[in-house]
């Protein structure tokens, strides 16, 4: 009986919320006439980024970043999802390897400039 009350005042209180630490952003990165679209991804620190790379060119591109470690093909007409983050604050940069000329970055803020 206790315990039945006790879980009821925890769904009310809506503690089933994941805790902000484990908050996850799913942003949309295009590839498109050889460039990427946006160029500049801006997430608070300390959030989970499950990045979807879609590519609308025919030529394939690699996503590439010194910065976070990764490097993953995007097919042509294809799309990948990469997992980055949680980042400290700071600009990160990618390319794609195949074309150096396409760039862009992630720029991660502080977290205490959320909410402002
Ligand atoms: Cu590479």
């Amino acid at each position: 009986m206790l315990a039945r009350v006790l879980l009821a005042a925890v769904a009310a209180a809506g503690l089933w919320v994941m805790p902000a630490g484990a908050a996850e952003l799913s942003p949309l990165l295009v590839i498109h006439d050889r460039q990427f679209e946006p160029n500049a991804l801006a997430f608070p620190a300390g959030v989970r980024i499950k990045l979807l790379v879609r590519n609308l060119d025919s030529m394939p591109a690699e996503f590439e970043s010194y910065d976070m470690s990764r490097e993953v093909v995007v097919p042509g007409h294809g799309e990948v999802t990469i997992y980055i983050g949680p980042l400290e604050p700071g600009s990160y940069e990618f390319f794609n390897d195949f074309n150096h000329e396409m760039r862009g970055s992630v720029v991660v803020k502080p977290d205490d400039a959320k909410g402002k």
